[in-house]
């Protein structure tokens, strides 16, 4: 399996942590977004989007973050990190959502401003994440990770833009659960981490 992907990407690290997690066999091909290598015809016909992450299983072609997670819990037979069950299954669903939106939105869109000289307004953005920490911070009391003891492709999903919030200034010192929960994904068997940029709160 190869996995298009750039280190500094959240959304391509999610599929990354979650091959390594898997101990699947991949590989890793960096695409070059600052040359623009994601919006070549090649890299084109591989997403239309063109965006990293992309999956090439054998010739299957897989984009989108949380596709590719879903994907591979499939593949596998992994119900364990996604499981069939209605209820289960559609809690998981909501923090699928929740990383295509409020994180997306929030702790992702305020590092692309510090990281990526990304045109956001800086206040609404931080506020937006501080938001959404809040709520994952609340739903994480009195359990260790989204859904319950175990971890499921939630919390893969969410993980990335949480761990690196700091650098784009967004203080996760008042969310002592959400830390306490990070160092449990970072202490699962397979964890790889997401590369640190030294800027904002983490310069
Ligand atoms: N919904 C997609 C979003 C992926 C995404 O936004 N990727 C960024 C890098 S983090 C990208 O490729 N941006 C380039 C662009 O949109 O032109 C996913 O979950 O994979």
């Amino acid at each position: 399996m190869k996995l298009y992907h750039h280190p500094l990407s959240g959304h391509s690290h999610r599929a990354h942590l979650f091959l390594s997690l898997l101990d699947a066999r991949y590989e890793l091909v960096e695409v070059d977004l600052a040359a623009g290598a994601h919006k070549a015809p090649d890299f084109l016909k591989l997403n239309p989007f063109g965006q990293v992450p992309v999956l090439d299983d054998d010739g299957t072609v897989i984009a989108d973050s949380s596709a590719i997670l879903v994907y591979l819990s499939r593949k596998y037979g992994r119900t364990d990190w996604l499981p069939e069950e209605a209820v289960a299954a559609a809690r998981i669903q909501k923090w699928l959502s929740v990383a295509a939106g409020e994180i997306a939105y929030g702790p992702c869109a305020a590092r692309l401003v510090t990281v990526f000289g990304a045109d956001f307004r800086t206040q609404e953005v931080i506020a937006r994440a501080h938001r959404i920490l809040a709520l994952v911070e609340a739903e994480l009391s009195g359990r260790s990770f989204l859904l319950g003891d175990k971890p499921t492709i939630a919390d893969v999903a969410l993980y990335s833009y949480i761990a690196n919030a700091p650098e784009g200034n967004v203080d996760t010192s008042a969310y002592p659960g959400v830390g306490a929960w990070l160092a449990r994904i970072e202490a699962l068997p397979g964890f790889v981490g997401f590369r640190k940029t030294k800027v904002g709160l983490a310069a």
